[in-house]
């Protein structure tokens, strides 16, 4: 049998750590996978990565493409007895998911620059066309609110290195000086730590900077990254079994999985 995986860009290093981690426990349990690719949010983008699964006759599918509510139903109409299974939703909503606790996870980076008594912070971050880019925002902004605390200024990424180095630069060049930059993401963390390098702003003495995903490259960025990692192998795997549970007992009443997030504390926050 067959598992469809329809997934954001996978140039992007989560959703490319979470596709390997699908295929690996996919092939372990005598599963294949098809992979089909969206690059941007439309509905019309969403209906095209599904069909393009369905017509592969995949048996199930998992979809790591930010949905909302309407996104929700226009899948699971599309699917109709496949089973499907989300990871980048809100967790409130009722579909079968496996996926981390972006706003608990926000709430823990920007409390972990509020221990080291930072007050003038800045937040990059994700596009707001994804789920967990919103909650992520959330999580910080109730962290920061429960200190009392305004950011000093809100930018919007998308995801990238790239996004990442330019609104540092921006940050920088502005008169605005935090004294943390809060990312949403590892890659733009590795962008806007390439930027205040070039500014010869020094990490973490006079800016410390926190990411978001634990990626496999973000313990050899330099300095090392602090994050917040989110398990993509146990994401990945947690998502097959879900879903093969679902494919393989449908009547069954199959419970969403929330995985916890954690601070690993490196080398660019003090
Ligand atoms: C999420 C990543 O945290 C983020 O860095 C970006 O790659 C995004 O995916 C792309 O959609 S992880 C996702 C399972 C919420």
């Amino acid at each position: 049998s067959t598992i469809g995986l329809a997934t954001t860009d996978i140039s992007l290093h989560a959703p490319s750590q979470i596709a390997a981690s699908v295929k690996v426990h996919a092939e372990e349990l005598k599963y294949s996978v098809v992979i089909a690719m969206a690059k941007n949010q439309s509905l019309n983008i969403i209906d095209h990565v599904i069909n393009e699964l369905l017509e592969q006759r995949v048996d199930g599918i998992i979809v790591n493409i930010p949905s909302n509510s309407q996104q929700i139903i226009q899948i699971q109409h599309l699917c109709r007895n496949i089973p499907v299974l989300f990871m980048d939703v809100d967790p409130k909503e009722s579909c079968l998911s496996v996926m981390t606790d972006s706003r608990e996870g926000g709430q823990q980076g920007i409390t972990h620059l509020i221990e080291f008594g930072h007050t003038s912070i800045a937040l990059i971050t994700g596009p707001q066309s994804s789920v967990s880019a919103r909650l992520r925002f959330d999580g910080w902004i109730k962290a920061l609110q429960k200190h009392r605390i305004s950011p000093i200024s809100i930018q919007e990424g998308d995801w990238s290195s790239a996004s990442g180095y330019a609104l540092t630069k921006a940050l920088c060049y502005s008169h605005q000086h935090p004294t943390a930059i809060c990312f949403a993401n590892d890659q733009m963390a590795l962008g806007g730590l390439r930027a205040l390098h070039e500014l010869r702003i020094q990490i973490p003495e006079q800016i410390s900077v926190i990411g978001y995903d634990d990626t496999e490259d973000s313990a050899f960025f330099y300095p090392p990254l602090t994050t917040i990692a989110q398990d993509f192998k146990e994401l990945g795997k947690q998502a097959v079994e879900k879903l093969l549970h679902k494919m393989n007992a449908p009547e069954s009443n199959i419970s969403s999985l929330v995985l916890p997030t954690s601070l690993v504390k490196r080398e660019t926050s003090t």
